[in-house]
């Protein structure tokens, strides 16, 4: 089944070089691509609506803090089941606890500064989707 995922790589990733790595890492799945590509200063409403399942947790203002810290790259990777897939090659959100080989097990330490955000479901690529790319998706 083709499917459409929102990925974000985290200030983090594009602070420290690692664009290239993550995105060679997406693009070498068989048969995935890369259908929309950004690199983007994100603002408080943008993330308000793309984290609202978030907002008033104790992480919240924090993690909005983070990324708004630097430009994000915003893509739109397309592909067999790419939605659980994406998270997969991600890892779990604590990097402590994914495993080596993933993105966040061989790149991350802290919880919030995690690299890499994608779509969790079909509903939520198909609302994030719209969110980051309107009028394309
Ligand atoms: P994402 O939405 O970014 O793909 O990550 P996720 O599904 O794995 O994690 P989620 O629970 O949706 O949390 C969103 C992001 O908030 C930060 N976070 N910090 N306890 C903490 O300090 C904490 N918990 C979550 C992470 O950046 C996480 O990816
Ligand atoms: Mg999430």
């Amino acid at each position: 089944m083709s499917q459409r995922t929102l990925v974000l790589l985290k200030p983090d990733a594009v602070r420290r070089g690692l664009v290239g790595e993550v995105i060679g890492r997406i693009e070498r799945k068989a048969g995935w691509s890369v259908t929309a590509l950004e690199l983007r200063e994100l603002d408080r409403g943008t993330l308000e609506t793309h984290y609202a399942e978030h907002v008033g947790k104790p992480f919240y203002e924090p993690l909005v803090a983070f990324m708004l810290s630097g430009p994000v790259v915003a893509l739109v990777v397309e592909g067999e089941r790419v939605i659980e897939g994406v998270r997969t090659l991600a890892g779990p959100t604590d990097p402590i606890a994914a495993a080596p080989g993933s993105i966040r097990g061989d790149f991350g330490t802290i919880v919030r500064e995690n690299l890499i955000h994608a779509s969790d479901s079909e509903d939520s690529a198909e609302r994030e989707l719209k969110i980051f790319f309107p009028g394309r998706f």
